[in-house]
């Protein structure tokens, strides 16, 4: 069967078949906390802890191999210095990628299948706030779903009050301090936005703006996880900056930013 047709039979059970064959495979039986790497945060797995097994993700049911450059391609499990299992989901499929919803969401599934009660999420964004200069880390308070796509299908209503956990938040600031906060807003992209749409977002509270994250976190509540996001700001969003957005301006804001945002979220999920 592809992976189109796993998924689209029953989305729940791609993702316990996905659990198992992670199970079998890195010979983890149950993971704690699951980690989505966003760009960006593609080093961050190496300071959490030992990676004691890597699964290119095509290999993996319902996955498949990541579609943008500054993406990684590998599941891993990690033991962390802690002694808890990482699950790191380096394979995120967008949806701009028109798998539909079901493969957006299938790896925050199958982690929550394979046991993890914490998804922690990250992500490559654009900033509205001039303060915050490409390479700025933000802890994501809230989001605004503008896919206007759910990955619940069904009379399947679920509380997303306090969706991204303030306790956690907490354990960050006590990290860092000096983290702020803010309002993420995903678009479905691929294309960025236009100058008057990031001032539609900046009406509506958003504060950063990106193609992910949001879908992914409804998908895990529902699934009863705890869930973290943080953001990289790699650019100033469209028209907050005099100068045109470029892939290429992500890729090295986050080769910049990454030494310390690695240091940042292997000290989060220390405290976890
Ligand atoms: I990295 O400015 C990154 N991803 N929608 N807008 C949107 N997604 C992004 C941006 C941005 N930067």
């Amino acid at each position: 069967m592809s992976n189109a047709e796993l998924i689209n039979k029953d989305p729940f059970e791609a993702a316990r078949t996905a659990a198992d064959y992670i199970a079998a495979e890195t010979g983890v039986e149950t993971h704690d906390v699951a980690l989505v790497l966003g760009s960006g945060w593609g080093a961050a797995a190496d300071l959490i802890g030992s990676t004691t097994a890597t699964l290119t993700a095509a290999e993996v049911p319902g996955f498949s191999a990541p579609a943008v450059e500054g993406h990684v391609g590998t599941i891993r499990s990690v033991l962390t210095t802690e002694g808890k299992r990482a699950l790191v989901l380096g394979a995120r499929t967008h949806y701009y990628e028109g798998k539909g919803v079901r493969a957006v969401v299938h790896g925050v599934r199958t982690a929550a299948a394979a046991g993890c009660k914490t998804l922690v999420v990250t992500n490559g964004c654009g900033g509205l706030n001039e303060a915050w200069s490409p390479g700025t880390p933000v802890l994501i308070s809230d989001h605004i779903n503008l896919t206007a796509t759910s990955p619940l299908e069904g009379a399947t209503f679920v509380d997303l009050t306090d969706l991204y956990s303030s306790r956690i938040r907490g354990l960050a600031r006590e990290v860092d301090p000096t983290l702020d906060e803010g309002v993420y807003a995903q678009f479905t992209g691929p294309h960025y936005e236009t100058p008057a749409e990031i001032q539609y977002a900046k009406r509506i509270g958003a504060d950063l703006v990106g193609m992910s994250t949001a879908l992914e976190a409804i998908a895990a509540r529902h699934a009863g996880m705890e869930v973290f996001g943080i953001s990289l700001v790699t650019n100033l969003a469209a028209g907050i900056s005099p100068v045109p957005l470029s892939h290429q301006e992500v890729i090295e804001a986050g080769e910049a930013a990454s030494a310390r945002i690695s240091r940042l979220l292997a000290d989060i999920i220390a405290k976890l």
